[in-house]
């Protein structure tokens, strides 16, 4: 980025403590820092020993042919043992594991005892339908109870999993099951969504008639909506409820290597295809129930943890299944939408369950906002005590919302940044350590190292902004891109000499806090200056009459690039008011400097969005510039484009 980078301009000085009842119970102090700076390596080993390693490994980092990392590699262990079984055999078979709510209202409470015999009963399963150590098996589920089993399954026996978004389509499916060469899918009739059901089972009927699907031999289906006549295809098509049922309780693990291949999940990117993002098993594991541990002040006794991401995304892997459950958590895992029936429903299963740890999304929060404060405080949240954010640079305006009408101006918000690639959380505060700053992910957490550089590989000095780099490897890491280890070469550390590059820019602030400033295809370049679409959407979230903000740059022949602002207003504001836009304006300009005040403004109903919630600037950005939309395949909603296009003319 150029020096004159806007990145340092948008000012906060809000601040907030821990609470001093958490930092004096806290799970981590900050004493952690300390311990991994003195010894980085030394500190992960220890960690490696929150988990029950059936041969306890020797070796922390084998970094001798880097990026290509190994870590605990002479050490084995089998990780559905490490969150399921073994707190069964630890007096804890009792406590409830999974507390699943359906979006049609029904419910099922489901403890370790009973996980380890359904996870037992899935591993004999998927074993008797042939499937051995190494072979992948593609998940394509609901967020149902039987996405957990089948996943714990498929680590049980070594079998790799590659889950797949149940709202993605059978062209999406096949690419994936085709790249992983998946020899069987679990999936079910269907789901509910916004209280309808919505089948499952066709796609992956038509998934499998496309060209490098036909090592897939059987198709394991859950009956979930039970609702219509299901298409069979004899000798390939199973119900798990025949094949599962009928299987024997009792499965003994077997240990596997650390760095035996426990996952492939697919990122779609912008371009090319999707990339097939690899985690082993020791390291992986260490990680994310570290950080499951550290981040969320997790109390498994007590605590009643609810992450609202859907499984197929890498936040339900690390932070439903692998982080919560291998350190024994009681969680919540909920099947809809945020408003079926109602605007109240996830406060209602706050209420419900007690939940005292929340983790979402900022899209999902500033949702809320929009939808009104009124609909919160008809609930009892006051069991929460820590919230969490992830997927995007989260607003600050958006962050003082959440913390004040979700978690009562009392709990610590964490911003949690991470990806796909890192596997586990990177960057966050603590929440009994940390003075938190709304928009900040503030800083490293112990044992990582993370930095912000500028074109030349140099460190940028505290208060200015540059690219967001990883320096020392971590367990989580990823191993490689299924099958292409050159595109792994080239996409992470070609872009800097011996380090991570995450895709994303970012600054630091005068105290050496991290500030995520948005993807960095998506900076836009006015008139000579840098300038982060994360920061004007962020100021124009800070106006009282706006609940969301997209902002992409467009060409203009006068500055390189025009800011373009797409915004969503907050509930009763008069989209037609005459004065609007100026106001809107003279806000910007005022929080950012006149450089930054958006050329255009437009009044939405909604943006577009990828189905894990991140707006697609690139469309908006097809929209700005009159050019046709490129590919809308993950988009949620494609008829939102649409409506922006419709919008279009009036814009001046
Ligand atoms: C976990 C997840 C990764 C990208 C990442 C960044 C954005 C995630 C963020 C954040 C700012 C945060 N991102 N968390 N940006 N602050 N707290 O979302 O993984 O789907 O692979 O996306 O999401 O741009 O590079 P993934």
């Amino acid at each position: 980025m150029s020096n004159e980078s806007l990145a340092n301009l948008l000012k906060e000085e809000r601040r907030f403590a821990p609470p001093a009842e958490l930092a004096a119970a806290a799970n981590v102090t900050a004493e952690a820092y300390e311990q991994a700076k003195a010894d980085r390596l030394g500190f992960w080993a220890e960690q490696a020993r929150r988990l029950s390693w059936e041969t306890a490994p020797t070796e922390t980092l084998d970094w001798s042919n880097p990026p290509f990392a190994k870590w605990f590699a002479d050490g084995k262990l089998n990780v559905a043992y490490n969150c399921v079984d073994r707190h069964v055999e630890n007096g804890n078979g009792d406590r409830v594991a999974i507390h699943f709510e359906g979006e049609p209202g029904d419910t099922r409470s489901i403890t370790y005892a009973e996980l380890q015999r359904e996870v037992s009963k899935a591993a004999n399963a998927l074993i008797e339908l042939g499937v051995e150590t190494g072979d992948r098996v593609a998940i394509y589920l609901p967020m149902i109870p039987e996405a957990v089993i089948a996943m714990l399954a498929c680590a049980r026996i070594g079998a790799p999993h590659s889950l797949v978004f149940g709202g993605f389509s059978a062209d999406a499916l096949a690419t994936r099951i085709h790249d992983a060469d998946a020899r069987v899918v679990i999936t079910a009739d269907g789901g509910y969504r916004r209280g309808k059901p919505s089948a499952l089972k066709p796609a992956v009927d038509e998934a499998l008639t496309r060209p490098g699907t036909e090592n897939v031999r059987s198709v394991l289906v859950v009956r979930r909506t039970g609702q219509e006549d299901v298409a069979w295809t004899e000798g390939r098509d199973v119900w798990w409820h025949e094949i599962v049922e009928r299987q024997s309780e009792a499965h003994t693990p077997e240990a596997f290597d650390a760095e035996h291949p426990l996952f492939i999940l697919y990122t779609s990117g912008t371009t090319g295809k999707p990339k097939g993002i690899l985690h082993t098993t020791g390291g992986y594991l260490t990680q994310v129930s570290y950080t499951h541990h550290a981040v969320f002040d997790l109390k498994p006794e007590t605590d009643v943890f609810w992450c609202t991401a859907d499984v197929g995304w890498v936040t339900g892997h690390s932070y439903i299944v692998y982080g919560p459950l291998s350190n024994g958590a009681t969680e919540v895992l909920y099947e809809g939408t945020p408003d079926t029936p109602h605007q109240g429903r996830w406060w209602e299963i706050v209420q419900k369950y007690g939940v005292t740890i929340l983790y979402t999304a900022p899209t999902a929060i500033r949702a809320c906002m929009k939808w009104g404060d009124d609909i919160p405080a008809k609930f009892d949240l006051s069991s929460l005590r820590v919230l969490g954010s992830v997927g995007e640079p989260i607003n600050p305006e958006a962050w003082v919302w959440y913390r004040k009408h979700i978690g009562a101006d009392r709990t610590p918000v964490v911003d949690t940044w991470w990806q796909t690639e890192t596997g586990g959380i990177m960057i966050s505060p603590l929440p009994g350590v940390t003075e938190t700053k709304p928009g900040s992910a503030q800083v490293a957490l112990p044992g990582i190292a993370a930095t912000v550089v500028d074109d030349d590989a140099n460190e940028v000095p505290d208060g200015s902004g540059g690219y967001l780099v990883l320096t020392e490897p971590w367990p989580s890491m990823l191993r490689t891109i299924w099958g292409d280890d050159q595109r792994y070469l080239d996409t992470y550390w070609s872009r800097f000499e011996n380090r991570y590059f995450a895709g994303d820019g970012a600054k630091k602030d005068e105290d050496g806090d991290i500030w995520l400033l948005g993807r960095v295809d998506d900076v836009m370049l006015v008139s000579g200056h840098n300038i982060s679409t994360t920061e004007v959407e962020s100021a124009l979230v800070s106006h009282p009459k706006v609940a969301e903000a997209a902002v992409v740059g467009a060409t203009d022949p006068q500055t390189t690039q025009a800011i373009c602002a797409f915004v969503i207003l907050r509930g009763g504001v008069d989209a037609e008011d005459a004065g609007l836009v100026e106001e809107l304006r003279a806000h910007v300009g005022k929080q950012l400097g006149p450089i930054a005040k958006p050329k255009r403004i437009l009044p939405v109903a909604e943006l577009p969005k990828t189905r894990s919630g991140k707006i697609m600037r690139r469309l908006l950005r097809d929209v700005a510039e009159n050019r046709t939309l490129g590919d809308v395949t993950t988009l949620t909603d494609s008829s939102v484009m649409d409506l922006i296009q419709a919008k279009l003319p009036a814009a001046g």
